[in-house]
């Protein structure tokens, strides 16, 4: 079409050429000439402005013949994340215990040197308040190195009996392929008439079996803990080798997977609890730990490299 119209009616073209020369024609003859020139030139113009109008048509009509939008097709989902496995393992713990009628309690993840130590009869020459060990964050006050003192604060508040869990972060000046200087614990305490260490045994049993599995056994080590005594530490028989020994548990058929014991009477003493009329059990579980053994994660740095590839597998 550029190309006729070029021809027709470009610079070049004969009528064009022709109209442009009628000054050069005897007087007489121009009206005429220019008239009928133009004429013809208004026939060109409109002919090629029709068939202009004819090709855009036919464009649009082929356009919307092929290109339809088929909205039929299924739409792009949106990506949609889940929740860290630590998250997920620390709400498993949490539903666990709160089927046995625990609460679940949390507090400052910045704490006094009161609540995280000396509470938990902890003094001031003991090595875990050292400077090696702990975050300070100015004189008397730490980040807590461990969630007991939101149970402190917990038994300040109410009057036995008491049974709650305390998730969250805990920090500690460590820093290697098994330790990282954030990590998170579950921390338990019972405290009513007549606790004692099978009260204490029995709650884990059923922690380890609704966690591990119905067939694990659960054994107690003695230890020390200077807020529980006696203070023992807790082995769960190996979900891989069901006992028999294999490389996870280092042919011992048992792994290590929390510490506890009973609470000190001094602690009691703290907070104003009798220890005459009232005892009381606590533990404290690791759960990145939990999460490696159920889900046989065998390096601690994963959970906090954000590695998507590694997330997602959980
Ligand atoms: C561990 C295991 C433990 C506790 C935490 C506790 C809390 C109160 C009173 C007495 Cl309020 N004890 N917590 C007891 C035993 C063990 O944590 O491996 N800690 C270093």
């Amino acid at each position: 079409m550029e190309a006729a119209r070029v021809r027709f009616l470009g610079r070049k073209a004969e009528l064009v050429l022709l109209l442009r020369t009628i000054s050069e024609l005897p007087v007489e003859e121009r009206p005429e000439v220019g008239r009928v020139g133009n004429l013809v030139r208004k026939a060109l113009e409109g002919a090629l402005e029709t068939r202009r109008g004819e090709l855009e048509d036919q464009e649009l009509a082929q356009g919307l013949s092929t290109d339809q939008i088929d909205v039929s097709l299924p739409g792009r989902r949106s990506p949609v994340g889940h929740l860290h496995l630590v998250a997920q393992t620390q709400r498993e713990i949490e539903d666990i215990f709160i089927g046995m009628g625990y609460e679940v309690v949390t507090g400052p993840e910045v704490e006094t040197e009161y609540y995280n130590f000396e509470a938990l009869n902890t003094p001031a020459d003991h090595p875990a308040r050292s400077l090696h060990d702990t975050f300070f964050v100015r004189e008397g006050v730490v980040l807590r190195t461990q969630t007991s003192p939101v149970q402190v604060r917990s038994m300040e508040k109410q009057r036995p009996p008491v049974y709650v869990i305390a998730p969250g972060k805990t920090y500690r000046r460590d820093s290697d392929a098994t330790h990282t200087p954030m990590f998170h614990q579950v921390e338990g305490l019972v405290v009513d008439e007549g606790i004692t260490l099978a009260h204490l045994k029995g709650t884990l049993e059923t922690f380890a079996r609704a966690m591990f599995g119905a067939d694990r056994k659960v054994r107690l080590r003695p230890h020390f803990f200077p807020f529980t005594e006696p203070s023992v530490e807790v082995d769960v028989s190996c979900m891989v080798c069901d006992g028999a020994g294999c490389r996870l548990c280092k042919r011992s058929g048992w792994l290590e997977i929390l510490g506890a014991g009973m609470v000190d009477p001094n602690v009691f003493g703290f907070v104003d609890y009798d220890p005459e009329i009232y005892t009381g059990f606590a533990f404290g579980v690791g759960i990145e730990r939990v999460a490696m053994l159920k889900h046989g994660v065998n390096d601690l740095r994963l959970f906090f490299e954000n590695d998507l590839r590694f997330l997602r597998q959980f």
